[in-house]
């Protein structure tokens, strides 16, 4: 007995060493290749990261479903909801859109193109929360953006919630008809505990009835038989008012309610678009992750169409995002901005304009541990994909998506 309550307090223990430091929506938690080859989330900001209970919060980026989404899984072009993960009924959607086309529905989306995204929240509960943009694809499950914490003040009892109806009536959502929904859960919990009450009285109970039902069985007679007409009548009388209330619960909702629309289930249609246009090209040559040195190196051969010499200046990643502090500089906005300041280093530096040369990118920070992505290296299929950035000297921006084969490196 002793060492199982010893293992027992382990187990405690343990969990209460790791629970500190735990994220609780699981954005570590999914597959490396689903992070690294899904959804590429770029751009994003959410505003104000300080607001109060009523006040509006939006969120905008863009988002690039990848060209290498893997096969085994359902892509963007059955259907995908733009909608927002945090831990719990802390912010109403009032609004979302993707290039400006209003998300109310769900949609279709084409993988390779890039799309802008916004979606507009109101506070709902005061609290310090940690909030994402996320893609839910049907089949496949929700990709989550990046995570920003937003801090909400004031007091739940400020926040208002209605809306007018099509006849003009005033409705509060946050309390409409929870008087008839709690009536509804009354009268169903009562009839069915009656159901139970009348039949756990009766003898013999549970596994002596099962034997009595067998034994009926193995007799010859009909295992119906052990019911009395007693239990009959109690049965049907269960039905005709089962049946009675739902009949007089439709005509009360109709002659309360009588003109009523289904909820809309319709896809939104997104126009069809071309893959955005790049005037940087990239090859990737070849990908590797050295697992000693948490370095992941990657062989690009760049052509460069603009008029402008270019310099590449972000890679990212499964919302992680590398920074080459010889281009620019970026520091994590808030806690768990997954930025490595100076995550980036690139030989092969600037690309003149018309040039076509080798780069060799290193991408190299302890994000890819503690972020579980070394997992990546457990994929059989191995590949990678992610955002490159390039900054021209006049200010332009290209954004290429590269992807390809991984080789892992174990010394
Ligand atoms: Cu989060």
């Amino acid at each position: 007995m002793k060492p199982m309550i010893g293992r027992a307090f382990g187990v405690f223990a343990f969990a209460l060493l790791f629970t500190g430091s735990a994220l609780a929506h699981g954005e570590r938690a999914q597959q490396a290749n689903l992070r690294m080859r899904t959804v590429n989330w770029y751009d994003m900001q959410i505003s104000p990261a300080n607001a109060v209970v009523g006040d509006e919060v939006t969120i905008s980026g863009r988002l690039r479903p990848s060209r290498y989404w893997p096969e085994h899984i359902p892509g963007v072009g059955g259907r995908v909801f733009l909608n927002v993960g945090t831990s719990g009924p802390n912010f109403i959607r009032k609004a979302s859109n993707i290039d400006g086309i209003s998300m109310v529905q769900s949609t279709a989306l084409e993988l390779g193109r890039d799309y802008s995204f916004g979606i507009t929240l109101v506070a709902r509960k005061p609290g310090r929360f940690h909030v994402h943009p996320i893609l839910s694809v049907e089949g496949a499950g929700t990709m989550v953006g990046p995570g920003r914490w937003v801090e909400i003040g004031g007091s739940s009892a400020d926040f208002v919630n209605e809306v007018e109806t099509m006849f003009g009536r005033k409705i509060n959502l946050e309390t409409f008809n929870l008087g008839v929904i709690g009536v509804w859960h009354a009268i169903w919990f009562l009839i069915g505990g009656a159901w139970l009450f009348y039949w756990l009285r009766k003898r013999p109970l549970l596994i002596a009835r099962s034997r009595a039902v067998a034994e009926a069985e193995n007799e010859g007679r009909s295992a119906d038989d052990i019911l009395t007409p007693r239990d009959r009548q109690v049965a049907i009388g269960f039905v005709v008012v089962t049946f009675a209330i739902v009949a007089a619960g439709y005509q009360w909702a109709e002659s309360r309610h009588p003109v009523t629309t289904p909820l809309r289930t319709a896809k939104v249609i997104m126009p069809k678009k071309p893959e955005p246009e790049s005037r940087v090209g990239v090859t990737l040559n070849e990908a590797k992750y050295r697992i000693p040195g948490r370095s992941f190196q990657m062989l690009l051969t760049v052509e460069n169409r603009l008029d402008t010499p270019v310099r590449i200046s972000e890679f990212s990643t499964a919302n992680l995002r590398f920074i080459n502090p010889a281009v620019q500089s970026l520091s994590p906005i808030d806690s768990h901005d997954l930025v490595a300041a100076e995550g980036l280093r690139v030989e092969g530096g600037t690309i003149a304009p018309g040039a076509t040369q080798t780069v060799k990118v290193y991408a190299e920070d302890a994000l890819w541990e503690t972020q579980r992505l070394t997992q990546m290296i457990n994929d059989p299929d191995s590949v990678i994909a992610g955002l490159l950035f390039f900054q021209g000297d006049n200010g332009a921006r290209e954004v290429v998506e590269v992807g390809g084969s991984m080789l892992p490196v174990f010394n």
